[in-house]
């Protein structure tokens, strides 16, 4: 079964460790949001495809959930030292990823070649797609007007409210020609619990990218999503005050409620918590599914993927 999973974030990568757990080797693609990459240091950093890197080739931070287990920070602090800025923290060996994408694009390579190189160098099994080749950036709109989109998760601890998202460069960027071929050979489509806004978000809104999901979704090939609102509180990170400061319900529902607008999924599932939300979900013509949700170890990443991937195959049949 070839899996074509749209992921960023933690949740994302361990959703996506997941399915590589469960199907054969070389089967899955994931396709990972680029709106939170940043330029640091002279470097291009790609937060989301790392982590999902790092998580598929087993070194990620087990406690953070980005960044490599074991890391050190003489790079940053020497960075310190000099004056510079370092509310991002980038880890020394998270640094040799950095130069080594440098290099791939300062010869002329395209972030997707530069992202095979790495995953095969990582010796990940699984293909990890950026959405797009040229810069996407999330801006969120706030009290202190319009920020950088690590500014507010990062330097300031996700606080201030967001009133509006952009993202910038979406109209001039394509779905690349790995993205689309990934997304015509697929069996399945998997959308992992990350932030609908800020993390599927910008995926969905590369022109292309879901018209390409669109015509799968036509041919009968299955979309399944997951809510990583559960009981009303984000898994991780802002989603659910997200969701809230632009109008949406905090909660299964109003992830639900983006999905079908959109036309991206036909099943959903939810967490056991969330059973009630079931028959408003049933009412936007999504098929639903309750199970246990929360990815805590390898086991309940792969449990989930499992489930998805059985929702997959029963809306084929
Ligand atoms: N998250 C933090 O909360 N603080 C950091 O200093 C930080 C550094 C960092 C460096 C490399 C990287 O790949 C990720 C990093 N992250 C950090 C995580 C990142 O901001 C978030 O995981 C995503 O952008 C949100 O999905």
């Amino acid at each position: 079964m070839r899996v074509v999973c749209l992921a960023g974030g933690v949740g994302g990568a361990k959703l996506a460790d997941g399915l590589q757990r469960v199907v054969a080797p070389g089967e899955l693609t994931v396709i990972v949001n680029t709106g939170d990459d940043l330029n640091l240091h002279g470097l291009t950093i790609c937060p989301d495809f790392d982590t999902v890197l790092y998580t598929l080739a087993g070194i990620a931070d087990p406690v953070q959930g980005w960044g490599i287990a074991g890391e050190t920070f003489e790079v940053a602090a020497q960075l310190a030292r000099l004056g510079e800025e370092t509310w991002f923290r980038l880890g020394d060996r998270d640094i040799a990823t950095h130069l080594f994408r440098a290099e791939r694009l300062r010869v002329g390579g395209r972030p997707t070649e530069a992202a095979l190189e790495l995953a095969t160098r990582f010796n990940v099994p699984s293909r990890i797609l950026p959405m797009s080749d040229t810069s996407v950036r999330t801006r969120v709109r706030t009290d202190s007007g319009w920020l950088d989109f690590q500014d507010y998760f990062v330097r300031r601890h996700q606080e201030p409210e967001v009133i509006e998202v952009k993202f910038d460069g979406v109209e001039t960027a394509s779905a690349t020609r790995e993205v689309k071929e990934a997304i015509r050979s697929a069996d399945a489509i998997i959308v992992a619990p990350s932030n609908p806004i800020v993390s599927i978000g910008p995926i969905l809104a590369v022109p292309g990218l879901l018209d390409a999901i669109t015509a799968a979704r036509r041919r009968g090939v299955p979309s399944v999503g997951v809510s990583g609102i559960v009981g009303g509180k984000a898994l991780r990170g802002p989603a659910d005050r997200m969701l809230a400061s632009l109008g949406d319900d905090p909660s299964a529902l109003g992830v639900a409620r983006r999905y079908a607008t959109a036309g991206l999924i036909d099943t959903f599932v939810i967490d056991v918590q969330d059973e009630s939300l079931a028959p408003e979900i049933e009412d936007l013509e999504l098929q639903v599914i309750v199970a246990d949700t929360v990815m805590t170890n390898s086991q309940s990443r792969a449990d989930l993927a499992r489930t998805m991937l059985d929702a997959a195959a029963a809306a084929r049949q």
